[in-house]
């Protein structure tokens, strides 16, 4: 399987997150990518390949203009302002609070866009999102040119990012731009299954009155995880859209066992769906190490994963997102894609 890779990723580089009431490394921070590209070569998964310059308009089917031209500025704004370090988020405007019109602040504008606070940005993590999402294009080019699949090794993540907020690490979000590029290249219908173990809340905010993309999740709980606020069984969809968003929240402790019978029933809802396309939004965060989240799943049971997906047998396009248990992070992540080759080779 191909893998699209771009070492621009390192250009986005937070220098702290606050964390439990300390301030604490990014969890998710440039060896991840690192680590990754240096398992997918070590098993040879296949070429690895730069991505190609799709340029921004199929970054902004997605996003909102307004918010995309505040990512290149944000930097130059903030750093104008006499401000260093990092643009850090820390004022919103609150839940009793009306908002009517953007205050022309920096301060004001970062808090406009953000999601939450811990996600910083520095000079270059524009040029990284913004070679993360084209990461995503190109490895779709593949899959739209006749691969059964291939690997968009993205970095930064992007599947908590809506169409006009950043955080939980996210800025762009490369599985959604690529889903909207299938549509927008001919597909009728594109499924996005999210993996990863928060719930994607911007990929189903961006879909979620839309017939044309089915959204499921597998999750913690927003009763005990991150992004909290959503990401509930009863969040189905709106309008057009009721019935193709699908979320499996679960509880902290789960297991391998419990999660695959989520996995399986999300695959039948895909398979009864038939799309064209199957993205995943591939996290390796439901590991059982994984120092921010609480499932259990080991290295192993990610080939069986891999197996799974490949079951549905339909075009398959992965798409990094989270996973920080950075040790383990290559060999889970290759693991997925391992398991799903070789179930693939083995159908007829
Ligand atoms: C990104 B991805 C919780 C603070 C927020 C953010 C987690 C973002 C995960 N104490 N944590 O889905 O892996
Ligand atoms: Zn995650």
């Amino acid at each position: 399987m191909l893998t699209v890779y771009s070492d621009r990723h390192t250009l986005h580089h937070a220098r702290a997150e606050p964390f439990g009431g300390t301030v604490v490394e990014p969890f998710e921070c440039p060896q991840r990518a690192e680590y990754v590209l240096a398992r997918v070569r070590e098993v040879g998964l296949g070429p690895v390949t730069p991505p190609a310059d799709h340029g921004l308009g199929p970054v902004l089917r997605v996003h909102d203009a307004g918010y995309v031209q505040f990512l290149q500025t944000v930097w130059a704004d903030w750093t104008a302002a006499g401000f260093s370090g990092q643009v850090t988020p820390s004022v919103w405007p609150g839940r009793t609070m009306p908002f009517r019109r953007p205050s022309s602040h920096i301060e004001a504008r970062v808090g406009y866009y953000a999601l939450c606070g811990e996600t910083g940005i520095v000079e270059g993590t524009w040029e990284a999102a913004y070679w993360s999402a084209q990461t995503a294009l190109t490895a779709l080019d593949a899959v739209l040119g006749g691969d059964r699949a291939a690997f968009a090794l993205c970095r930064p993540p992007g599947h908590h990012a809506p169409r006009d907020q950043f955080g939980g690490y996210c800025f762009l979000n490369n599985a959604a731009i690529a889903a909207q590029a299938a549509l927008d290249h001919g597909a009728q219908r594109v499924a996005v299954l999210d993996v990863d173990f928060h719930h994607g809340n911007g990929t189903q905010e961006i879909f979620y009155d839309r017939s044309d993309v089915l959204f499921l999740s597998l999750h913690g709980t927003p009763d005990q995880a991150y992004p909290y606020f959503m990401g509930w069984e009863d969040e189905t969809g709106h309008g057009a859209g009721e019935g193709f968003t699908v979320n499996y929240p679960l509880p902290e402790g789960t297991p391998y066992s419990v999660w695959k019978q989520a996995l399986e029933r999300a695959l039948d809802r895909i398979r009864a769906y038939a799309p064209d396309l199957l993205v995943i939004s591939l996290g390796l965060d439901t590991y059982e190490h994984d120092p921010i989240s609480f499932f259990r799943l080991t290295g192993d049971d990610y080939r069986d994963t891999g197996a799974l997906l490949a079951g549905v047998d339909l075009p398959t396009l992965f798409v990094m997102e989270g996973g920080y248990a950075v040790d383990d992070l290559g060999v889970n992540t290759v693991n997925v894609l391992q398991g799903f080759e070789t179930a693939a080779g083995d159908r007829p």
